[in-house]
């Protein structure tokens, strides 16, 4: 018998035969403060909560401020501002210290006031995309960078918005599984659950969206451009195919990067509070909804933001 061969009587030894975990250095566990401006981590791994900071209308923001909180974006993936820091009429205010916004509605979510802004409302949207894992707009080649939405109306109970940090999930991967990845591209196809088939309900509308949005070539594994950390591209609602793979062993690669990305560590649940505010940087984290609030009112401001 060759001497190579291990067996099951014999101990594994532990720092050879288990997953990577993450990096405990990657934690963020220190809150930190700049002027009245206190952010603490949401989990251990991403996002972060901002407290003492307050936009009332009228008010000016310091450069200084602005770039805390950006800094503090890009670290935490995605901040969450406590009720009463933002309100509905300074929210489109809001979007503008961290980019420019662009508005990204249609039928289903339609413009809020004067500005960009668009809303998600219980009471109109017949689409449930926003429940599926994904990452905004990642079926288009310029996709914007961040998404605040403002609670103007939270449900009592239930409609969550939950994230995963897929940079963290990325660092879970074993690093021969990881070299791979980084080599391989997919198809993002905006319709492949059915977002613009059933966001157009005129079939003229319908062909023009599907023209404006062919499916797109992108990387596997996407880098930062702010920061150059590594995210898992693929998500449930847009990811087609891996390309230069057959079919179903392209179907098994998706499976995997998407039971990374449900690893419970890099996971979050934010609950919706009235007057709650939160912003996500796209190149960081994937999201969805929670469909759980039976027919309450769930009424969420949302701002698009290059
Ligand atoms: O409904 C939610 O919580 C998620 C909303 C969403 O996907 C978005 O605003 O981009
Ligand atoms: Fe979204």
């Amino acid at each position: 018998m060759s001497s190579d061969l291990i067996h099951l009587h014999q101990p594994l030894d532990p720092e050879f035969n288990q997953p990577p975990v993450l990096d405990p250095q990657t934690f963020r566990r220190e809150p930190e403060v700049f002027q009245d401006i206190r952010i603490r981590p949401f989990t251990p791994v991403v996002g972060g909560i901002v407290e003492g900071f307050q936009l009332n209308e009228g008010e000016q923001v310091s450069d200084a401020v602005r770039e805390f909180l950006y800094q503090a974006l890009l670290k935490y993936g995605f901040l969450s501002f406590v009720p009463g820091s933002v309100n509905a009429s300074t929210f489109e205010h809001f979007s503008h210290l961290f980019g420019s916004p662009r508005f990204a509605g249609n039928p289903q979510a339609p413009r809020t006031g004067s500005g960009e802004m668009n809303a998600i409302d219980s009471s109109r949207k017949k689409t449930r995309t926003n429940y599926i894992w994904h990452i905004d707009q990642a079926y288009r080649p310029n996709p914007q960078k961040f998404t605040a939405l403002h609670a103007v109306k939270a449900p009592g109970f239930g409609g969550e918005t939950i994230f995963t940090d897929a940079t963290a999930a990325y660092r879970l991967l074993d690093p021969t599984l990881a070299a791979w990845l980084d080599t391989l591209n997919i198809i993002n196809n905006g319709d492949q659950m059915g977002l613009i088939s059933m966001s157009y309900p005129e079939a003229e509308l319908l062909f023009e969206a599907r023209q404006k949005t062919p499916p797109l070539q992108v990387p596997l594994v996407r880098v930062h451009p702010e920061t150059g950390v590594k995210q898992l591209f693929p998500c449930e609602l847009y990811a087609q195919r891996v390309l230069g793979l057959p079919r179903i062993v392209s179907d098994h690669v998706l499976h995997i990067v998407f039971e990374y990305l449900r690893s419970p560590e890099v996971l979050a649940q934010y609950y919706w509070q009235d007057g709650a505010t939160l912003i996500w940087d796209n190149r960081i984290v994937h999201h969805r909804g929670v469909f759980n609030y039976g027919g309450q009112e769930r009424v969420l401001h949302r701002a698009v933001i290059d």
